[in-house]
């Protein structure tokens, strides 16, 4: 079973700002499922998907999630797979809270963390995870640096 990527957002509100990802995602031939789950709104949701992730096949997961951003913090409590998260704007510091929320964990549990709306550079943090064990997509990742990484 070749790794997947799974895409998780907050609210369908950020579905726009999180669209990058897949378009990447697909773009590297990756396999991605994208998903609507809130640590606030639907927490059993989202800890019964980070604990049975690693056995689905997935190889990372990129959460975005704006204004009180815990999505990925609480993913990342509940799986030892990677855990990127992608702060996303709005909110009365314009995305600088959910900035903070997302990188500032606690030592032992990690989230890497991109910039405010950066969902494109998730995908490609995940794709570079993967490409670790696949040469050929660590070919297509050069061939994309080369040609100018848009
Ligand atoms: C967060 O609150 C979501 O990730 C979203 O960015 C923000 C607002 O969500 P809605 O109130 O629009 O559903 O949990």
């Amino acid at each position: 079973m070749s790794p997947k990527v799974a895409v998780l957002m907050g609210s369908p509100s950020d579905a726009e700002k999180m669209a990058r990802a897949g378009e990447y995602l697909t773009r590297f031939g990756i396999e991605h499922e994208t998903h609507v789950m809130s640590a606030h709104r639907s927490p059993a949701e989202v800890s019964a998907f980070a604990e049975g992730a690693r056995r689905a096949g997935f190889a990372a997961i990129i959460c975005g999630a704006g204004l009180a951003a815990h999505l990925a913090g609480v993913v990342a409590a509940h799986t030892t797979l990677p855990v990127i998260g992608v702060p996303l704007s709005g909110g009365i510091s314009d995305g600088l809270d959910a900035l903070l929320s997302t990188v500032q964990m606690p030592r032992g549990i990690p989230v890497a963390t991109v910039g405010v709306d950066n969902s494109g550079n998730a995908a490609l943090l995940a794709v570079a995870i993967i490409a670790v064990n696949d040469t050929d997509l660590a070919t297509q990742l050069d061939e994309f640096r080369a040609a100018g990484a848009r």
